[in-house]
């Protein structure tokens, strides 16, 4: 069985990644059965292919271990061409890709000064110093304070989701007819807001929020079902 190494809160059961839950749901579309190992910051010389590998996801099929949310999915869709197709065909995929980079370079900047002070109490305590530090000096900001200016972050955040909602307004999925990879690379990210119990990114009963309905209920509530934190930082157990 594959295994994903998946990033982990203080409890075991908090995944809220927004890389790694980009491939848990790439497994569940292909079809693929696939273990997760908790994994926090401080194990990096657990990660299979350390020292090169820092960061999750990496998964580990048989003999091959893959690491980097874009190698994972590209390697599950060619190691596993008989499966259900992650993006959709070619002229698909390349649109993925601009998705993925809007993602990376746009929504993630976006979102990340509005969720990382949401991040910090669901760590692993020896997580919290190393998180606080890098995630301060990339942010350029305290988390302390950003924390104090949430409200403004969310209304940065929600207007970077704009066109997200004025697309899924019109159509069912980012990919089309059907959910593709290009619906978990954006959905994952709401899904770490979600998790980590940051304030909510759905404002209104639009496209997005039939849209994220939709994402939650995906593979028997693969997403929808999974452990969220309290936003103090308790964590509430799975919603029945
Ligand atoms: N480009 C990578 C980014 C992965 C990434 O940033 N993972 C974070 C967790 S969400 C991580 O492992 N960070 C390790 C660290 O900051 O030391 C991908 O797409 O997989």
């Amino acid at each position: 069985m594959i295994e994903l190494y998946d990033l982990a809160g203080r409890d075991p059961l908090l995944r809220f990644s927004p890389y790694c839950w980009r491939i848990r749901l790439a497994l569940a579309h292909k079809g693929l059965e696939a273990a997760t190992i908790p994994w926090r910051f401080h194990e990096k010389a657990k990660l299979p292919g350390a020292p090169h590998n820092q960061k999750v996801p990496v998964i580990v099929d048989g003999d091959n271990v893959v690491a980097d949310s874009a190698a994972i999915a590209a390697y599950l869709e060619s190691r596993y061409e008989n499966g259900p197709s992650l993006f959709g065909g070619e002229n698909a995929e390349a649109h993925a890709n601009f998705i993925a980079a809007w993602a990376d370079h746009v929504l993630m900047p976006a979102l990340a000064p509005l969720v990382a002070p949401y991040v910090l109490p669901v760590l692993h305590p020896m997580d919290q110093i190393y998180f606080r530090s890098t995630r301060e000096a990339r942010l350029g900001e305290s988390l302390d304070e950003l924390g104090a200016r949430s409200g403004l972050l969310l209304e940065a955040a929600l207007a970077t989701l704009a066109p997200v909602g004025a697309t899924l307004g019109r159509q069912a999925f980012l990919g089309g007819a059907e959910p593709s990879y290009a619906d978990y690379i954006v959905f994952s990210c709401l899904q770490w807001a979600r998790c980590v119990g940051s304030p909510s990114l759905i404002a209104r009963d639009d496209g997005l929020a039939r849209w994220q309905d939709e994402m939650l209920n995906l593979f028997d509530g693969l997403a929808g079902n999974a452990p969220v934190a309290e936003t103090d930082g308790r964590q509430r157990a799975a919603k029945a």
